[in-house]
């Protein structure tokens, strides 16, 4: 689809830097964009950032700003006043996200761009402007109007990442529906100009109609989606309910933190590892390996991530329901990052959101071969709970895999079930989900000594009529 593989389409990075947001925190908020708008396939080019009180309503950033900001892409430079011509209209109506530039893309240095400043290569102009904020629809069409670029905020470069990324059923539904709820309101703006310009006074009655038919569409098409969406979840529920009172551990955490990587290395299965924000959208759920008697299901799941639309969290839902449902999570956190700190606090505020704050939890400083002797000390120091760790290392691994198992045991009851001869058929059953200790016959059936998680001895004591 791309027209020159080798030219990655240029972007030029806008931020504002509001008056309660550190320097620090405004430098690593634009290095986490860069990689995101890197991650989409774009080279950013250039970064154009002011300290304001507030968003310019008109174009988030102020008229000189505007002014430099157009310079990288060879816009006019200013908002045109009255409707946007039929060439605005073209140029916002094109997406600048048809290069499917997804594969292979390097990790992204941090060098960020400095505060107040812009840096820009002159060499060639940007054809997109991405904007470190969410920005109302006429803020971004005025952008667009006065930098001639194609105009995208945060919460989009993440839905299209989402819609890249996305590879079963389930997750390519969920993202649809977010980028048609994001498109939406955009939509009526964008629309809404063109007609009044088209039909004059009279005409704008007429334009309204095109445009409620559009978002018409839209509706009927999120209810299409979410229906079928529903009969994926029933089955999944099905799935989960018979996974119900197994033991099981769910993997959260920022997005790139190494989740995966540690799913792999626990359970052995070929999970995607990659170098890219959102490498994960779809749940996975397999059993620690080698196999543990009762198994322990390990769930990966979608990474977290600051200003995350909350319904485009709220869509995932089968990847929350396994956070939810765990007995452990494993927080994530990739303790290379200078930035893992406010990482963390993402994570644990968005799993708060979700109800999963009281589930026992256990914190993975992650990546630790990246880091220094005293590094790992001070860490060791700052977090005395936590597990250092390395996914790339296999002693690492034997550690907290042995973590987990003890975890298990130690919410393990001993405990008796008998099984008459009438019900032999549960046998498997038994053996599958408890650890049997010792076994004996008489007359009327086998008596085991097992043990097992009270919830499933319960079950079980059930299923074979003893209570
Ligand atoms: N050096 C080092 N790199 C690691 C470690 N763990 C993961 N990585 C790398 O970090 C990158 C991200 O790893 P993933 O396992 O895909 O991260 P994730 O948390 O699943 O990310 P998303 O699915 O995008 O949310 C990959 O390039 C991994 O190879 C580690 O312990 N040490
Ligand atoms: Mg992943």
């Amino acid at each position: 689809m791309s027209e020159n593989p080798n030219s990655r389409p240029a972007a030029v990075l806008v931020a504002v830097q509001l008056p309660d947001v550190t320097d620090l925190d405004h430098e690593a908020d634009l290095a986490e964009l860069k990689r995101l708008v890197d991650t989409l396939g774009y080279e950013v080019i250039a970064t154009v950032s002011q300290k304001r009180p507030s968003l310019s309503p008109a174009a988030v950033v102020g008229e000189g700003k505007l002014k430099e900001l157009s310079d990288l892409t060879g816009g006019k430079g200013f908002v045109p006043s009255g409707a946007p011509s039929k060439k605005d209209k073209a140029r916002a109506k094109r997406r600048a996200i048809e290069a499917d530039a997804d594969e292979g893309v390097e990790e992204v240095e941090s060098d960020s761009p400095e505060s107040g400043q812009s840096s820009h290569s002159p060499s060639r102009k940007a054809t997109v402007v991405v904007v470190d904020h969410e920005i109302t629809p006429s803020q971004a069409r005025n952008l667009e109007r006065a930098t001639g670029a194609e105009v995208l905020d945060r919460t989009g470069v993440i839905v299209e990442i989402f819609h890249r990324h996305a590879r079963s059923r389930e997750a390519k539904l969920e993202v649809e529906i977010a980028r048609l709820k994001y498109v939406a309101p955009r939509l009526r703006e964008a629309g809404g100009g063109g007609d009044r310009q088209r039909g004059g006074i009279g005409g704008k009655g007429a334009g309204e109609s095109a445009l409620e038919l559009d978002r018409r569409k839209i509706r009927d098409r999120i209810a299409e989606l979410r229906e079928e969406i529903a009969a994926i979840q029933k089955e999944q529920d099905h799935r989960r309910e018979a996974r119900r009172d197994q033991q099981r551990v769910a993997l959260v955490g920022y997005t790139n933190a190494g989740k995966s990587s540690l799913m792999r290395a626990l359970t052995g299965s070929e999970v995607l590892v990659a170098d890219k924000l959102f490498a994960t959208l779809d749940t996975t759920v397999r059993a620690l390996h080698p196999e543990t008697k009762p198994r322990v299901l390990v769930s990966d799941t979608v990474g977290f991530i600051k200003k995350l639309p909350h319904d485009l969290v709220a869509s995932f839902r089968s990847t929350l329901d396994e956070a939810r449902e765990a007995s452990l999570l494993l927080y994530v956190a990739d303790a290379s990052d200078p930035t893992f700190r406010g990482q963390l606090e993402v994570t644990r505020s968005t799993l708060g959101e979700i109800g999963a704050a009281k589930i026992a939890s256990k914190l993975l400083l992650n990546k630790t071969d990246r880091l220094s002797a005293s590094e790992r000390k001070n860490l060791a120091h700052e977090f005395p709970d936590a597990i250092l760790l390395s996914a790339k290392d296999p002693a690492d691994v034997t550690r907290l895999r042995d973590f987990i198992v003890h975890f298990f045991e130690s919410q393990m009851v001993e405990g008796e079930i008998f099984l008459p001869y009438s019900k032999q058929q549960l046998v498997s059953e038994v053996f599958e989900n408890c650890r049997v200790l010792s076994e004996d016959y008489d007359e009327k059936g086998r008596k085991l000594q097992v043990l097992a998680h009270p919830k499933t001895l319960s079950r079980l004591s059930q299923l074979t009529g003893q209570l």
